[in-house]
């Protein structure tokens, strides 16, 4: 009779042990930030996805569809968005931890067309970026550059405009640039002369990361005009 005391004893603590043992699960909570989430066309839109968290390990993903029939990647990002009409996309951020665990958050853009966006000067970033530069990039800052389009049917005027990576760096375009229509402007990031279609940003260390940065085109109030956000493959 005792021994069956005490193997009840024992097995009561072996479950209380291991009812105390047993690890939580892993909560994993998607969230972010918009700014602005709402605007008129064309709309840039910076998403921050670092109020995300996880109570164990990391997350290792963040998958972002913006609503529009795009996606994009990254903690923080950016897009722009363009429309003819108003129009609400729900932008949605998955995320994954090392495991495979997901979690998603959604939130809702609203943008509305600009009356006078059809006449707004259209200079976008040109495929591809070349970010990466041959070898050292810090040995070879003149094969990092990357080019813009006039993809417009008027001259623009670029005196002023500016160019800035993720960090703020920021190049600003010199007096008396002007863009043919159609014509492409690259901006390597070392020294050099300047001519009518290649420019030098005059940097002391590379400008554009290789895991990852966003570009932007502002004009000269300081609005932005074309945003570039690449990933390498
Ligand atoms: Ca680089
Ligand atoms: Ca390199």
């Amino acid at each position: 009779m005792i021994r069956w005391k005490a193997a009840c004893f024992v097995l009561a603590v072996l479950l209380v042990c291991l009812g105390g043992c047993v690890l939580p699960p892993v909560e994993i909570a998607a969230q972010f930030a918009v700014s602005p989430s709402s605007g008129v066309s064309p709309l840039v839109v910076t998403f921050d996805a670092s109020a995300s968290h996880i109570t164990e390990g990391v997350i290792s993903s963040y998958a972002w569809d913006f609503g529009d029939g795009t996606t994009g990647q990254g903690m923080i990002t950016a897009h722009r968005y363009a429309v003819e009409e108003e129009r609400t996309y729900t932008v949605t951020l998955r995320i994954t931890d090392q495991h495979g665990n997901q979690a998603a958050a959604h939130q809702s853009i609203n943008v509305s067309p600009s009356p006078v966006a059809s006449q707004a000067p259209r200079i976008e970033f040109v495929w591809p970026f070349h970010y990466d530069a041959s070898g050292d990039d810090a040995a070879n800052l003149n094969d990092e550059y990357f080019a813009l389009q006039n993809k417009g049917d008027q001259t623009v005027d670029l005196s002023g405009w500016t160019v800035s990576n993720e960090r703020g760096v920021t190049y600003q375009i010199p007096s008396g640039t002007s863009l043919l229509p159609n014509a492409v402007l690259y901006i390597h990031s070392g020294d050099g002369s300047n001519s009518d279609t290649i420019l030098y940003w005059n940097a002391i260390a590379p400008v554009w990361n290789n895991d990852g940065d966003i570009a932007f085109l502002s004009n000269r109030e300081g609005l932005i005009v074309a945003i570039y956000p690449y990933y390498p493959c």
